[in-house]
Parts: structure tokens; C-alpha cells; sequence
């Protein structure tokens, strides 16, 4: 038997739980104290419906830091290493942020809902106590909190057309990652043009948890005629998109800088904020590594990369690590990302799997470069 996850009162539940048991869910993982659905049991199934139909994904573990009070821009621009004084109400930024170091300890989207009121939609991480600690610590005297807020993910090309059946054709008109308060009957929520795929689509930030059962049925009766079908953060349509997927693809020890996330900040900017200094100093040495991605020879890995993989130059010298493997249909090849020792990155290396199998390396981009 393989492992299981235990399902406890520890871990929270998504207010979409329920619905994606209905639905057949397979396998969890945790996520920001919270279980998150990794995978209905047809990988390509699921991928197919992303790039071709339209996908429904509990992403309810992308928990939100709300941060409200008349400093409440003050408190957001000096977490942020991206200037979001100049974000408008309704509009978001996806926003990396750093430790005093200049290490990455989030990649969240900040939702400008007013220049009062901030919600942070976070990657996996404590993301709470560290704005909580720093509000204190300057006295900017913000509240700051997690709301009741869910977002549950429509990816995907019939995206627009399942959300316009449902709300109405004005949600065409909403810009990427603009966002509006809405409701269907008494299920209130934020729909916002976001979502971690390259596919398209939006996300509906439920703001009363009760009703996700709800929300979930609704909007999959109106993608059905149109292929809707349960999935998950897809492991490997995000990599041939060039999202990332903090700690797997870097752990939690490396700079923005280093995982070509450069075109989301703004160093040269006068307010501080942390991680400034560290940053700068880098940019102007250059990074120690890179992010690269590449393709890798063999059989369709069918299963996940555990652990990070080593990884050789041809003169057997360890140049890096290969962080995560996954089958792209798109590509037909196994497509990976690498954290590679600048002076290597842009070449060909191999790698050995966690079996010593031998693999071969091709570069293909510097991730964040496509
Ligand atoms: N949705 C919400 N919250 C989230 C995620 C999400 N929090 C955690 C995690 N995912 C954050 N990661 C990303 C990474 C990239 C993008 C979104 C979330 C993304 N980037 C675009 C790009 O790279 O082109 C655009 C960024 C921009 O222009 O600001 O979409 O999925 N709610």
C-alpha cells in the first residue's frame, strides 16, 4: 500500500472539501495548515480539459492576509520588493517578498480592494505572523488578519464562457488580475482574472465558507456542457507557463533574483522596504544561481520528484540541483526546472535520479525568459 494522508483536525479543511470529495478526488496534499487536492487520478484527463476545455481547482488553501487601516499601504509597500502605490483599487500585483536577506519567503498576489484595505493572497508559508510582527514592530497600527475568504480557480479556454453563462457576459470585461465584487444569490464573492495557469480563467474568492458546496455546483453546472472537470494546480502546464511554485522549486533558501522573478520588483524605487539593500547588492554582483529550464532524456516520468535530483557538468563537477520533473503532452518530453550555478546555466549538464538513474539535461530557457 502507499503512504495516505491522515485527515485530522490539525489540517484544516477548504470550504470546498466536500465538494471535491463528491467529485472524486485521489490524493492531498498540505498546504498553508490546509489540505489541497493534488490530483483526481487522471493526470492527462485533467490536463487535457486546462488546455483544451475548462478546469474547476479547490484553491482554497491560498489563504488571504487582510491588511486594513488607514496605513495600510504603508505596511504593504515595506513587505513588498514590487512598488504597489501605484496599483489602483480593483487591480492586483503578483508580488514577490523577501526576509532582510534578500531570501524569498513568499510569491503572494496582492488585491488592492482600497488603499485602506489590502488583501495577500499567499503561496505556502506563515506569511500571517511575519506581516503581523512587522505591523507591531512599526507601529503602523493596521489590522491584520485571515478573513473568511476561499478562492476556488475556473482555468482554462471555456473559462470565459462557463463564468459568462453563470454571472452574465460583463465578466468578459473584467482586465487580467482586475477583480469585482459580485454575488449569485446569497453566495457572496470577489471574481478577479487570475489563476496559476497560462491558459486563462478566473478565480471566485468566496467570502462565506459555508457556501462552497454551493458556489462549486453552480458554476460546474454551467461548465458542463463546455467539458468541465475537477483538477488541481496542474504540475506541469505551470512549467511550461513559467509560474513558480515556491519551495519546490527553489526550497526556501534562494533571491528572487536567482528564479527570474527580476520583472515583478522594483529595486530601484525610493520607499524601503526589506530586503532592499540585500537585493540591490546582488543585482550588482550577480546571481550565485540560476533558474533554468530544460527537458530531460528518457521514458515519461509518470510519478512526482521527491527530492531534488544532483546535478553534473560533463567533467562530473556538481553544478546544482534539478528541482522538479513532470510529462508535458505539449512538448512530448520530460520537462524540468533546475537551480543551476550561474557560471553553468545555459549549458547541458545530466542528473541522477533518486534511483542513480542517468539522465540528460538540454537547456531550454532561463526560467522567467520564455
Ligand atoms: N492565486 C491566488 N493566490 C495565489 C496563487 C494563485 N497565491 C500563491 C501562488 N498562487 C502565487 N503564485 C503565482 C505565480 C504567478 C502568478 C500568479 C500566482 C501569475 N503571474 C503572471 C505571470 O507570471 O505572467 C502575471 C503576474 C503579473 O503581471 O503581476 O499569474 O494562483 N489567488
Amino acid at each position: 500500500m502507499s503512504p495516505e494522508i491522515a485527515i485530522g483536525s490539525r489540517v484544516r479543511k477548504s470550504a470546498f472539501y466536500e465538494a471535491t470529495i463528491a467529485h472524486g478526488v485521489k490524493q492531498f496534499s498540505v498546504y498553508n495548515h490546509m489540505y489541497m487536492p493534488t490530483s483526481y487520478g487522471d493526470p492527462l484527463a485533467e490536463y487535457e480539459a486546462l488546455t483544451k476545455n475548462v478546469a474547476i481547482w479547490d484553491v482554497g488553501c491560498e489563504r488571504q492576509v487582510e491588511i486594513s487601516g488607514p496605513n495600510a499601504i504603508e505596511l504593504v509597500e515595506y513587505i513588498s520588493t514590487r512598488g504597489m502605490r501605484s496599483c489602483k483599487e480593483g487591480r492586483s500585483r503578483y508580488t514577490p517578498i523577501c526576509d532582510h536577506q534578500g531570501v524569498l519567503i513568499n510569491d503572494p498576489i496582492m488585491l488592492c480592494i482600497g488603499f485602506d484595505r489590502y488583501w495577500v493572497s499567499i503561496a505556502d508559508g506563515d506569511l500571517l505572523l511575519w506581516i503581523q510582527a512587522i505591523n507591531e514592530e512599526k507601529k503602523l497600527n493596521c489590522s491584520v488578519f485571515e478573513p473568511d475568504v476561499s478562492p476556488l480557480a475556473v482555468q482554462g479556454p471555456m473559462a470565459d464562457q462557463t463564468m459568462a453563462d453563470l454571472l452574465g457576459e460583463w465578466v468578459r470585461g473584467i482586465p487580467f488580475f482586475g477583480f469585482v465584487e459580485t454575488n449569485l444569490d446569497d453566495i457572496p464573492f470577489v471574481i478577479c482574472r487570475s489563476g496559476w495557469s497560462g491558459q486563462g480563467g478566473f478565480e471566485l474568492f468566496l467570502t462565506d465558507q459555508s457556501k462552497g458546496l454551493e458556489l462549486w455546483e453552480r458554476v460546474w453546472k454551467s461548465g458542463e456542457p463546455y467539458g468541465i472537470h475537477p483538477g488541481t494546480p496542474n504540475a506541469v502546464e505551470r512549467i511550461e507557463s513559467d509560474l513558480l511554485s515556491y519551495r519546490t522549486d527553489c526550497g526556501a533558501s534562494a533571491s528572487p533574483l536567482e528564479l527570474g522573478l527580476g520583472r515583478f520588483m522594483d529595486l530601484e524605487r525610493e520607499d524601503d522596504f526589506i530586503g532592499k539593500q540585500a537585493l540591490l547588492l546582488e543585482k550588482s554582483q550577480g546571481s550565485k544561481r540560476k533558474l533554468v529550464k530544460i527537458t530531460l532524456s528518457g521514458e515519461p516520468l509518470s510519478s512526482p520528484t521527491e527530492e531534488p535530483w544532483p546535478a553534473f557538468d560533463d567533467s562530473d563537477n556538481r553544478i546544482g540541483e534539478i528541482r522538479v520533473v513532470a510529462w508535458s503532452p505539449a512538448m512530448q518530453a520530460n520537462l524540468g526546472l533546475a537551480l543551476i550555478s550561474s557560471d553553468k546555466a545555459g549549458s547541458d549538464f545530466y542528473a541522477l535520479s533518486v534511483g542513480d538513474k542517468n539522465y540528460r539535461a538540454t537547456h531550454l530557457s532561463f526560467f522567467g525568459e520564455k
